[in-house]
């Protein structure tokens, strides 16, 4: 298990944050000898000095920067630096923690400091973070240069997983060409995709702190544990406070239960007039390690809610919780997987705007400040895991597994405090009917429980319900179907009686609660037929109008969600069913809406005026 926490990094009295975004020195190792940065050093010297450097923004994925097809196809090492000047006072002062974070970096990290190396991470959707305030302190007249070196060549046994296939036919390839070979359909974006930062906490700090909350009659109760490092001995006062920062509980003690009279429940957007309420938890820590002390301030925000699940129903705060929602990935045109507030923002206002309660974090964790906006806004989530294309044999193994249950450390430790985080998605789209499934999911459902015991655990299946091996283990059933697209495509009257069937057949087998957690079709904004064609704003209509009526008959019963794949139209590998990346966005890329968004908002308007 992990050692250490991963608060989200705030100012306090005691801490202070430097972001270090914007332009960084950039250049990939060479495309074919893959290792040529590393036999020749570069983290050694200014990455200037030893070949040329091209500007290069973070947090951005690097592909979609420059005019260079082989830099947005590149697979291997690229590497970036830049110098930061750091405050004299963080280094004058033995009794400050200089902490570098970086929000996420695809996939494979190493960072040196001054050529030393502090840290790696394998892993292209959670933060990382290393002290390196003794190395700097070393020789504090020098600026600090920070390289980080990102490597995207996914293997089998990496999440999601990949291969590089080298072509042995020299009558059609130049030796030593290869392809790398994904199972996931959004393209491989790669670089430091969410900002890199410097913060600083007292030498004693708060290192990490756990809420569960629940509520009995019309008090909240909030669970709470913090956990403290670098201090021999300390005290600990817990403050939580409402909107007007008015103190409803308080206590002194490193855990216990915190009591709030006339709580103000954590509600979703549209089931209630106040939703995404929080209140403030301050944790303040005087703390001494022998010879100095130390006070160290972190807050942290709550939301006061209950989540559970019934063969039937799914529930927030005792109340049955529908989910009419969607998909989305993390991607927009020129910035690829980089992170971008104003993008953050517009998509929020889209969900908002067509009545969406919900999105799942298809095909990977999202960045930490998107969770933020949905506590604030009251959107539920469906927290995922990159467990995404997981097809191949070989990625059931010990080593895949291994590193699968790495992840959910690293993805509970981040997450378990979100109120609007509901339910953990370990995978998408396994190959769940290969034997060795079952091993895996119920191992891999185990211990994300053990975890966290107060969310169901789920995970995303296409497969046949009769010979899925890991739907015993989860708590809701989800199933991505596209009837009369990939397969019947073009015979839309058939999708009544198949999604009828699909229902019918996992709820009478598992008497579980179900979520369509996709179903969509293409459709190539502004193309358009009567009667519809594959392709066409028409088309995409009438599936999502054919499902819905289905929807409407067994949401009274089992059917406890369904959410659009997709939200917005993203970028995949080029191939033959790929127009310029997939288009199954109700919006296009750059956020204008199809015809099918209003279907949509129309829609959930009146679920939301029904269920809510
Ligand atoms: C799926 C996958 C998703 C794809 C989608 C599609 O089942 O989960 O990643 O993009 O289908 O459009 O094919």
């Amino acid at each position: 298990l992990l050692d250490s926490g991963m608060l989200f990094p705030r100012e306090s009295p005691s801490r202070e944050v430097k972001e270090l975004n914007g332009l960084w020195d950039f250049r990939a190792d060479d495309s074919t000898n893959r290792n040529q940065s590393f036999e020749r050093a570069w983290y050694k010297k200014r990455l200037a000095e030893t070949g040329p450097v091209i500007d290069m923004p973070v947090p951005a994925s690097y592909n979609d920067i420059t005019q260079d097809a082989a830099l947005r196809d590149f697979i291997g090492w690229v590497w970036y630096e830049r110098e930061v000047v750091v405050p004299a006072r963080w280094i004058s002062d033995e009794g400050t923690r200089v902490v570098l974070r970086v929000g996420s970096a695809h996939y494979f990290s190493i960072v040196w400091v001054n050529g030393v190396k502090v840290t790696q991470h394998a892993g292209g959707h959670l933060p990382f973070e290393v002290e390196i305030g003794s190395l700097i302190r070393k020789d504090p007249t020098t600026p600090c240069r920070i390289t980080i070196a990102v490597n995207n060549t996914l293997n089998l046994d990496t999440l999601p997983p990949g291969k590089i296939q080298y072509m042995e036919d020299r009558t059609k390839y130049p030796e030593g060409f290869f392809v790398q070979y994904i199972y996931f359909d959004f393209f491989n974006y790669a670089g430091i995709h969410r900002p890199v930062l410097l913060y600083t906490t007292p030498k004693a700090y708060v290192d990490d702190i756990t809420v569960v909350t629940d509520f009995l009659d019309n008090a909240g109760l909030v669970k709470y544990k913090v956990s403290v490092q670098g201090a021999a001995t300390g005290t600990i006062s817990v403050t939580l406070k409402d909107k007007d920062g008015r103190s409803v509980a308080s206590s002194s003690k490193p855990s216990g239960v915190l009591k709030v009279e006339d709580v103000n429940l954590w509600w979703p957007y549209l089931m209630h007039e106040n939703p995404g309420y929080l209140y403030s938890m301050e944790v303040h820590l005087m703390a001494t390690d022998g010879r100095s002390t130390y006070e160290d301030m972190y807050t942290l925000p709550v939301g006061i809610r209950s989540v559970a699940v019934t063969s039937t129903q799914f529930l927030i705060n005792d109340k049955p919780f529908y989910f009419h929602g969607v998909n989305k990935h993390e991607d927009s045109d020129i910035r690829g997987k980089g992170f971008d507030w104003s993008l953050i923002v517009k998509d929020f206002n889209l969900l908002k705007w067509m009545g969406a309660n919900s999105f799942r974090t298809s095909h990977y964790p999202y960045a930490e400040e998107i969770l933020q906006m949905c506590d604030r806004h009251g959107i539920v989530v469906i927290d995922e895991c990159p467990g995404v294309g997981i097809k191949d044999i070989r990625s059931f193994g010990n080593a895949s597994l291994a590193h699968h249950l790495d992840v959910m450390d690293e993805l509970v430790r981040r997450d378990k405090n979100h109120p609007s985080v509901v339910m953990w998605s370990v995978a998408n789209e396994p190959a769940s009917e290969m034997p060795p499934a079952e091993f895996y999911f119920e191992t891999l459902i185990k211990h994300t429980k053990d975890l966290d015991p107060t969310r169901p655990v789920t995970y995303i299946t296409d497969s046949n319900y009769a010979r899925d091996k890991g739907a015993p283990f989860v708590d809701v059933i989800c199933v991505n179907s596209y009837f009369s697209w990939y397969h019947d495509s073009g015979h839309l009257e058939l999708i009544p009686l198949q999604l009828n069937n699909q229902f019918e057949n996992w709820y009478g087998k598992y008497k579980k609660p179900i979520i369509q957690s996709e179903y969509g079709a293409d459709a190539v904004p502004g193309l358009h037929s009567d009667p519809p064609v594959m392709f066409t704003e028409e088309y995409q209509n009438i599936v999502l109008q054919s499902y819905h009526s289905v929807f409407d008959q067994k949401r009274k019963q089992y059917v406890i969600g369904e959410l659009i794949w997709n939200f917005a139209d993203f970028m995949t590998v080029q191939g033959l069913t790929r127009v310029v990346g997939n288009k199954k966005g109700v919006f296009t890329r750059q956020r204008q809406p199809k015809r099918a968004a209003f279907i949509l908002k129309e829609r959930y308007w009146r679920l939301a005026n029904e269920t809510g």
